[in-house]
């Protein structure tokens, strides 16, 4: 098993065939400058406000994939939150990048942000298709990550075993921590991790709010993480795009039909 010390970081680029060199090497690559400068703000105030309601209600979710940890906060079904999240869940630099891995029609499995503050802690070590059955030999899912602040080392960037995609799924459950790296980047960018690719979010050590929103995409053969035939807003559902509809599994192919047809 090669260490991570043998593959270099992605560096951020606008350079799509670049981004997707740096995918197949390390197993994520950073596309910046994704988000224009309102639609970035949009994005960032409906959030904080979004958090800042949910703690002020007792509605907050400290979700730490196995930790107990009382700091990062997790915001679930961002989808039906506000349709600003919709846009981003279709955005086509987004979609790109999931044709490329996963091929069409794919599933949103879930979209969620992770807000790391103030002694905020790293979440478990793990590929974000650990639940998926091996054998592993291509991504199952990707995961496109919208940084809603700047991410640096500070205040907890998503940290990667680079390269760990390659080991197909061996080095789960194992203890990779000297080899994390932060992948630094700016407000505006997304970060794109495929599904085998160990990571978590690093350590907040400098009390500056970081948040990430995580659009996680399977092929459509998995039950998507979030159950959005239960839990979507129904607005969504009479509004939004014929992709989100694909997205969000209401436009069945082969599974998930209806009497045998794909619609009612
Ligand atoms: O917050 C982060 O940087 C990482 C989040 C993460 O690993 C995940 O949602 O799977």
């Amino acid at each position: 098993m090669d260490t991570s010390a043998d593959y270099k970081l992605p560096t951020a680029t606008k350079d799509l065939a670049q981004a997707q060199a740096d995918l197949s090497a390390c197993g994520a690559c950073i596309v910046e400058d994704v988000l224009d400068t309102a639609l970035l703000q949009e994005v960032r105030d409906t959030l904080y406000h979004i958090a800042d309601g949910d703690r002020k209600r007792g509605w907050s979710e400290n979700y730490q994939y196995g930790k107990d940890d009382h700091i990062n906060q997790r915001i679930w079904n961002l989808p039906s939150r506000d349709a600003v999240f919709c846009q981003l869940a279709e955005h086509p630099l987004a979609l790109h990048f999931v044709k490329e891995l996963l091929g069409w029609p794919a599933l949103l499995s879930s979209m969620s942000a992770n807000i790391t503050g103030a002694g905020g802690a790293s979440m478990v070590l793990h590929a974000d298709q650990g639940y998926m059955p091996p054998p592993w030999s291509r991504p199952l899912g990707v995961n496109v990550a919208w940084c809603v602040d700047d991410f640096h080392a500070g205040n907890g960037a998503t940290c990667v075993v680079p390269g760990s995609h390659h080991w197909n799924g061996e080095g789960q459950g194992r203890d990779m921590r000297d080899q994390l790296v932060p992948i630094e980047a700016k407000a505006g960018s997304i970060i794109v991790m495929e599904g085998r690719l160990l990571h978590t979010n690093g350590i907040n050590t400098n009390g500056i709010r970081r948040a990430g929103i995580f659009a996680w995409y399977t092929l459509p053969i998995y039950m998507p993480q979030e159950n959005w035939f239960l839990s979507l807003n129904p607005l969504v559902r009479q509004y939004g795009s014929e992709t989100l509809q694909t997205l969000f599994g209401f436009r069945p192919q082969v599974m998930g039909r209806i009497n045998g047809k794909e619609r009612i």
